[in-house]
């Protein structure tokens, strides 16, 4: 069970941040408006909320998601790929040592963000991406099993459209994996039930189960239905101005 999340409102200056899709200007206003429902949606999951005020010096940092690992044995601070996000995990960290007596961090030359990373039980698959670096990832890896956690690697770098793991991979529950075409044949979940995205739902993919709901993108029906249809009770969230940074759902929060 989930009980908290940490999340960050996005500052006035969020569209200076990085992104690679060309999807428009986002609007702050109404980005404020998704974040909130957002946020509300967490309350709904029973989860009890700190919600860090705006940054203007790190304008992608209501991703939270990618400074930190929470395992409900530890917590693990990043060392973000992009280094116009390298001091975002400062506040994060202090806000960590509120909750839990164990936090280790991913060292130089590693870097390694948390969207690349996703937790499945005990085991944890790690992306090797644009942000997340081999040292990174076999810190991280060596960090886990001081825990008892095991690791595998799935190498992204060559495919379009996928900034982190999660942006195509989500952990459904019950050895279930929700994964877009483009990772489907990957042999690193060959044990894994497999629920698949298609080509133009690709972005529904970054869902996110919390306790008894999954958290699910507006405007991706299909996806919505076919976890319906698996038993899941959804709650459909509307985060284009996030889409437009290059963020979606599990990158706004982080789950502990
Ligand atoms: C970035 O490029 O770092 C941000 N604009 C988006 C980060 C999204 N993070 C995530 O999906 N975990």
């Amino acid at each position: 069970m989930f009980t908290k999340a940490i999340v960050r409102l996005p500052s006035a200056n969020f569209a200076t941040g990085l992104t690679s899709v060309e999807m428009g200007t986002p609007d702050h206003g109404l980005a404020l408006e998704q974040h909130e429902a957002y946020c509300a949606a967490l309350e709904r999951c029973g989860l009890t909320l700190t919600r860090l005020e705006a940054d203007p010096h790190y304008p992608d940092s209501t991703f939270v998601e990618d400074t930190a690992v929470l395992t409900e044995r530890c917590a693990i601070i990043t060392r973000p790929g992009a280094p116009s996000r390298a001091g975002e995990v400062e506040v994060i960290s202090e806000v960590l040592c509120l909750f839990y007596s164990s936090i280790l961090n991913i060292q130089q030359p590693g870097t390694l963000d948390g969207g690349d990373v996703c937790q499945a039980g005990d085991h944890f698959f790690i992306g090797i991406s644009a942000r997340t670096n081999q040292s990174g990832a076999q810190q991280l890896t060596d960090l886990l099993a001081l825990f008892d956690y095991t690791s595998s690697f799935v190498d992204i770098r060559d495919m379009d459209g996928i900034l982190h793991l999660k942006s195509g991979l989500a952990y459904l529950g019950d050895k279930r994996l929700m994964v877009v075409d483009a990772l489907a044949n990957r042999e690193e979940f060959r044990s894994y039930d497999l629920v698949r995205v298609h080509i133009g739902d690709e972005y529904a993919a970054n869902c996110v189960l919390i306790n008894d709901y999954v958290l699910v993108t507006a405007r991706h029906s299909a996806i919505e239905e076919k976890l319906q249809s698996l038993g899941y009770k959804t709650i459909v969230l509307d985060v284009s101005e996030f889409q437009k940074m290059d963020g979606g759902l599990s990158c706004l929060s982080l789950r502990m």
